[in-house]
């Protein structure tokens, strides 16, 4: 039985590769995450563009809290089962009636998990829809395995700095917008090709993503990453264990990001996805 899915989302998950809307957050919750996404933004600059892309739950309490929200680790678990490691998160803000956007893509690119039994949790600050350039899903695309490439898309409003560009013009399926509220989440497989438009609307389209994964993976490549055991436990070692930041310890959590983010962004390159300085 799963925890808080649906049996027809858990089959709708495997069938067409994702499942929206699942409610996580309440509304308090959902507006303390906010302020901390913001107040980290205001008194840390430029911070979610750079290092802190990457695998911010490492180095944030309030992130590591999120990504561990009972709700959200039962959701995951009817999918992939009790055993949970955290491999990467990042934040995906577009500006009101700026041009960012995202080209269509597939998540595994640059994780290289083998097999593939891999999702990203996108969970919605503030409302992601149509108009304020919510993501669009390509049905049972997850069910090919990694797609042929176009030439990069680097037109200046790409998210994504590798211009991931996955060539969709053959698929007979039309693309599924994901409308959110906030404090809803979406979950999709890492080989789901997916992508978004820019923002039209008038408040920010903040969103904040968890890649999870059971710990019996391999990786394709010769480098070793690390990952957060959040659930369950590690019989297999494939990947080094990270540490929960610690409360009071800005320090020792920055260390220990950095740290993992040097290994992250090294399987990335050796995955040959040559990122200026986006790594997701
Ligand atoms: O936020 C977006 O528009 C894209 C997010 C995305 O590509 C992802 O979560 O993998």
């Amino acid at each position: 039985m799963p925890k808080v899915l649906s049996e027809e989302q858990v089959t709708g998950y495997h069938e067409n590769g994702f499942v929206t809307p699942v409610p996580v957050f309440n509304a308090d919750e959902v507006a303390a995450c906010r302020t901390d996404v913001e107040k980290t933004e205001v008194t840390m600059g430029e911070f979610f563009r750079g290092i802190g892309q990457t695998k911010f739950y490492l180095r944030f309490p309030w992130a590591f809290e999120m990504a561990t929200h009972p709700k959200l680790l039962d959701a995951v678990e009817d999918l992939i089962g009790p055993n949970i490691m955290i491999y990467h998160n990042t934040a995906w803000i577009k500006e009101p009636s700026d041009d960012a956007y995202v080209s269509w893509h597939q998540d595994n690119t640059y994780f290289g998990h083998d097999p593939c039994e891999v999702l990203t949790a996108w969970i919605a600050l503030s409302p992601a829809t149509e108009q304020s350039g919510c993501m669009q899903f390509l049905p049972g695309s997850h069910k090919g395995g990694l797609r042929n490439l176009k030439a990069p898309d680097i037109g200046n409003g790409n998210m994504l700095s590798s211009g991931q560009n996955v060539d969709i013009s053959g698929d007979q399926i039309d693309p599924v917008s994901v409308e959110l509220q906030p404090g809803e989440a979406s979950i999709h497989h890492a080989f789901l090709v997916h992508g978004s438009l820019p923002n039209k609307g008038n408040d920010r389209r903040l969103g904040i993503t968890f890649i999870y994964h059971p710990p019996h993976l391999g990786q394709i490549g010769d480098s070793r990453t690390s990952a957060l055991l959040v659930r369950g436990e590690d019989k297999f070692g494939m990947f080094d264990h990270e540490q929960a930041p610690v409360p009071d310890d800005d320090a020792g959590n920055t260390i220990r990001h950095e740290k993992a983010v040097t290994a992250y962004r090294g399987k990335v390159r050796e995955l040959g996805n040559a990122t200026v300085d986006r790594f997701d």
